[in-house]
């Protein structure tokens, strides 16, 4: 590894002083222009003269770091140099690198063509809103055939939600084609991530698509980062969602404790890196600090009524059984139990979070690696459920000496 970084920083100081005898001067280019004229106006357009296309192979020697910079307006952006961030494209957001390298962000919209790593999929009239209709989709090309994943981060990320008696995403949504199969998604989501599986080699395009009808006053900005193959931030095939880390939140799409409503028809994995020297992991729902009774898993029953928490399900139907709507946890107990109950159980659903039926949020505690959430929602709310808000959870890993 530091083999490979002195190496990257060699390559990089070589590509820096070409750069510099080079191009030195050229990041003024974007003076006067702002970024609206330069993704949607007609004024900007960058153009490959022949002495610049002369010069693209050596500028290519500069190692391209997605993410290695911060635009003012907040996105992340690659440190390049300045001719070659016009030449691909891309959008100048101040100098990088010492000033050697420009900030280059890349965006597309509608209709739009995503070439480079770590390009941003926004609305049209984006940083403005968007109140039309129609589908506006870009298509990923991947970077390099040994691209398996693509990583989506909702940076900005709200649509119409889903209508109110069964939470079905009926007037917009997001779609993903050419990819894994994801969960149709609409309302706000600002801050969560998704994960595509991309498939081998250069086979199939994946189309990114925002489907809207009627009125609403909409903005997306979505992080496309393209996943080498044998990349260590590569997450485990299936996950939707994946975390590292020994501590963060999960949560359901367009969860909110106020507005948001549980999305029907949804059926997806969130992955949990167990990390070194850590056996289990503990889940707690999130603080609700907007409402007297906890909402922040409301899964299933009325919401707006105090409602106890259900588990299990399959065969065993009963009054207390998840089977239409219910997260699954493997084996699952109540922590706070001394000594802890012999059964454990997989699904929870309900009104209060907890591995038993009961109205007190518990701890819950499991075992099971990988660690592994499973979310399922029907397509019907109505008349049983209401206003559920979905899941927000916290979670901790265990250190083996503390696992059961
Ligand atoms: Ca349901």
């Amino acid at each position: 590894m530091f083999k490979q970084n002195l190496s990257e920083n060699i390559v990089f100081g070589f590509g820096l002083l070409l750069v510099f005898n080079l191009s030195f001067g050229a990041c003024k280019v974007s003076e006067g222009s702002s970024w609206k004229d330069m993704i949607f106006g007609s004024k900007w357009l960058p153009s490959a003269s022949k002495r610049e296309a002369r010069f693209l192979p050596i500028f290519s020697v500069v190692p391209v770091g997605a993410g290695t910079c911060t635009a003012p307006s907040g996105e992340q952006g690659n440190c390049i140099p300045s001719k070659d961030c016009l030449l691909r494209a891309g959008i100048p957001a101040g100098p990088c690198a010492g000033g050697y390298g420009l900030c280059c962000v890349f965006l597309q919209t509608c209709g739009g063509i995503i070439r480079e790593n770590s390009t941003y999929f926004v609305n049209p009239n984006h940083p403005d809103v968007y109140d039309g209709t129609g589908s506006c989709q870009v298509t990923v090309q991947k970077i390099h055939p040994d691209v398996c994943q693509l990583r989506l981060d909702f940076d900005m990320f709200s649509i119409a939600p889903p209508e109110s008696q069964n939470h079905v995403c009926n007037q917009d949504q997001l779609l993903v084609s050419g990819g894994s199969p994801i969960p149709t998604i609409c309302g706000s989501s600002a801050g969560d991530h998704m994960y595509i599986d991309a498939g081998l080699g250069q086979s199939n395009a994946i189309v990114l698509s925002v489907i809207t009808s009627g009125t609403f006053s909409r903005i997306w900005r979505i992080r496309v980062t393209q996943i080498h193959c044998g990349s260590l931030s590569r997450a485990d095939h299936g996950c939707l969602q994946y975390y590292t880390g020994i501590s963060g939140r999960v949560r359901s799409f367009n969860y909110n404790t106020v507005t948001g409503r549980q999305l029907s028809n949804q059926d997806y994995s969130i992955c949990i890196r167990a990390e070194r020297n850590f056996c289990s992991i503990q889940y707690n729902a999130c603080p609700d600090v907007e409402n007297n009774r906890s909402r922040s898993f409301t899964i299933s029953g009325n919401s707006n009524n105090p409602t106890g928490s259900m588990v299990g399900g399959g065969s065993q139907v009963t009054q207390n059984t998840c089977i239409n709507d219910w997260l699954l946890i493997g084996c699952m107990r109540s922590v706070d139990r001394i000594p802890p109950l012999a059964a454990c159980e997989d699904r929870v659903c309900g009104g209060t979070f907890s591995a038993e039926v009961g109205t007190i949020q518990r701890t819950v505690q499991s075992s099971v690696r990988p660690f592994r959430l499973y979310f399922h929602t029907d397509g019907v709310e109505a008349p049983t459920d209401v206003d559920n808000r979905g899941f927000c959870l916290d979670f901790v890993q265990q250190p083996c000496t503390n696992g059961f």
